[in-house]
């Protein structure tokens, strides 16, 4: 599916991400709150080990506020803490600060028996491709350093980045590697944008994306799009929704190309609506 991880690679990314989690006191697992099952690394749990973890539901402006709290409850249930992001608007940061000081209280104490003190809390950041990772550097930091860019794969090159007086961010965050094996979780992904674009076909995902949005809720594209979507198929909607943006080619046909791209971006982008693509089973 993203042939850029293969199992060498893999390997590699699990012991950088090791090697980093020995200079650090807790780790930001970022996922995505339109998909949080299928934006999680697949063996996360053994990689983090017993290291203090917050998990960061991020673009939690594009998710449902419902969905979002079921998701909360879920990973509390299981003993996480978690805490819902929108890394756009600055949105949970101060709670991220807090529950890291509350999450890492023990590391403190225990070092200052040890007599060490003034050594500031260390976290770093580790998640899939186009999660926010860079973004949450950013809104984190307070300074545009950390590159930032809407295409998975865009953070390359270790420094510490100072957030409070007594917590810093590794520079560099851990770049892991999605679920590959589920085909659904593949899917979700490919919505979202986590996988690139080119390496899959665009009208099919256009076609799927717009089965999946009315299967969770008609209103979806009919609100948006302004049409019945009552017994059509994907590809007759997607047809549908051409026609009514004007996407047409030579000769009146529908340009389903253009239409796809339509639909994806829209639903990324959140106009189509606040759509979480998964729920917890509880
Ligand atoms: N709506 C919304 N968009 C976000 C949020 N956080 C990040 N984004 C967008 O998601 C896209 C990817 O963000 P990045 O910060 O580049 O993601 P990344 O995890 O660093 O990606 P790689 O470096 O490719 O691994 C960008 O277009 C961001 O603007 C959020 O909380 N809400
Ligand atoms: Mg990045």
């Amino acid at each position: 599916m993203n042939i850029n991880w293969y199992p060498g690679h893999m390997k590699k990314t699990r012991e950088s991400i090791k090697k980093n989690l020995s200079l650090v006191d807790i780790v930001y697992e970022l996922i995505d709150a339109r998909i949080p099952f299928s934006s999680q690394n697949p063996v996360i749990d053994e990689i983090l080990g017993n290291k203090p973890r917050l998990i960061i539901l991020n673009k939690s402006d594009l998710a449902d506020d419902e969905a979002n709290n079921s998701w909360k409850d879920y990973f509390n249930s299981k003993g996480i803490t978690c805490v819902l992001v929108d890394c756009i608007r600055n949105k949970g940061l101060d709670e991220v600060v807090n529950l890291t000081y509350i999450l890492t209280e023990d590391k403190r104490k225990s070092l200052a028996k040890k007599g060490i003190k003034n050594r500031p809390v260390r976290a770093m950041i580790v998640g899939i491709p186009n999660v926010g990772k860079s973004t949450l550097i950013n809104s984190l930091s307070g300074r545009k350093g950390a590159k930032v860019g809407n295409k998975p794969g865009v953070t390359k090159g270790n420094q510490w980045i100072r957030i409070r007086k007594d917590l810093e961010l590794l520079d560099t965050p851990g770049i892991l590697w999605p679920k590959f094996e589920d085909k659904e979780v593949g899917l979700n992904l490919a919505f979202t944008g986590a996988i690139k674009d080119e390496l899959l076909d665009i009208e099919s995902l256009a076609v799927k994306l717009i089965e999946r949005l009315n299967r969770i809720s008609k209103s979806y594209l009919e609100d948006r799009y302004n049409i019945a979507v009552e017994n059509k198929t994907g590809y007759e909607l997607l047809l549908e929704i051409g026609q009514k943006r004007g996407c047409i080619i030579r000769g009146g046909e529908v340009d389903t190309e253009k239409a796809s791209n339509i639909v994806l971006d829209e639903f990324r982008k959140g106009i189509i609506g606040r759509i979480t693509l998964e729920l917890p089973s509880l």
